[in-house]
């Protein structure tokens, strides 16, 4: 390969990848005493985000309410994780030891139709028991964003 076409290449990559770091934006879920702050949050494709304040609290995604080939998490107390969140969709998670007061929330990574929604909530009340059901008065609030 001629360097005039390797570095054509690496400028059409650097185009395509360059906007999308720039414009990742940071995102944070704060915990309060029994519930996560911004329990709905709707963030793009790239974008970091980063759990705080989680001094007697965690946050785990549950199995199962995650993109497909997505990257599960499970933070140990007091960890202030940052999940990596490269697949579009739905990722649901709670603080395990607080499920019962309803410290549970949801994270929209870019964008989601009724459809999804809808499959995504039925999913839930499928596979969902016991305290993890609190998950449904989140899933039932998020809304299209196309
Ligand atoms: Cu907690």
């Amino acid at each position: 390969m001629k360097i005039t076409n390797i570095l054509a290449k690496i400028m059409i990559v650097s185009a395509i990848l360059l906007p999308n770091l720039v414009s990742a934006a940071d995102h944070v879920i704060k915990a309060g005493a029994r519930a996560f702050e911004t329990p709905i949050l709707y963030v793009a494709e790239g974008d970091n985000v980063q759990f705080s304040n989680m001094n007697s609290h965690n946050s785990a995604s549950v199995e199962g309410l995650i993109p497909e080939g997505a990257t599960a998490w499970a933070g140990a107390m007091g960890e202030n994780v940052a999940p990596k969140l490269e697949k579009a969709g739905i990722y649901s998670y709670v603080c395990v030891p607080h499920i019962g007061f309803g410290m549970v929330g949801v994270i929209v990574v870019g964008d989601v139709s009724a459809e999804d929604i809808a499959a995504y909530k039925q999913k839930a009340i499928d596979t969902l028991e016991g305290p993890f059901r609190r998950l449904l008065g989140k899933i039932n609030k998020i809304k299209p964003t196309i």
